[in-house]
């Protein structure tokens, strides 16, 4: 459960995405495929080129359903029903997958907002999109 406080630190780290959804998804696949190759084999059209046009495509697609889970903070389950069937249920992502990229995820964040992203910001994204992880495995089976 989010506090109040930690609501309004999640909206206002996700203005400062808002508008640079691909650009952002792209450098977190990036940094996704550097840090951890073993993520790599989900995504053999994209790593193994490495082509910026798709990076970028599939980063926008990846962040747009972040700024959804953003704007459906109290009913995750619900926004993220059809994202949570694909994941488990037709892509079968194993769900240790899910704190390497938010892992990566922090990262990106804060090396693009330096000292604007605080400890309790980091904290509050860590806990929302861990809500988000748990969303998109728990239908695996
Ligand atoms: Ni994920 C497709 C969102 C974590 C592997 N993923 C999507 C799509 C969205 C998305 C949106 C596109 C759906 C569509 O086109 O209908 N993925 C998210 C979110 C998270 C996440 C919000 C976590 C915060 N995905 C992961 C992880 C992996 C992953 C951790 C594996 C390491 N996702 C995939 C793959 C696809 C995918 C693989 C299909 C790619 C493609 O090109 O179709």
């Amino acid at each position: 459960m989010l506090s109040a406080q930690e609501r309004t630190q999640i909206a206002q780290v996700w203005d400062l995405i808002a508008g640079h959804e691909a650009q952002f998804g792209a450098e977190l696949l990036l940094r996704l495929f550097t840090v951890y190759p073993s993520t790599k084999v989900y995504f053999p059209h994209l790593s193994a080129c490495q082509d910026a046009t798709q990076l970028l495509s599939h980063g926008q697609r990846m962040l747009a359903a972040v700024g959804a889970a953003v704007q459906h903070m109290d009913n995750l389950r619900a926004a993220l029903s059809p994202l949570a069937d694909l994941h488990a249920l037709v892509l079968r992502v194993d769900p240790a997958n899910f704190p390497l990229l938010i892992q990566c995820f922090h990262v990106v964040l804060a090396s693009h907002l330096q000292d604007e992203f605080t400890v309790q910001m980091q904290a509050a994204w860590d806990k929302f999109l861990t809500g988000v992880a748990v969303v998109l495995t728990e239908k695996y089976r």
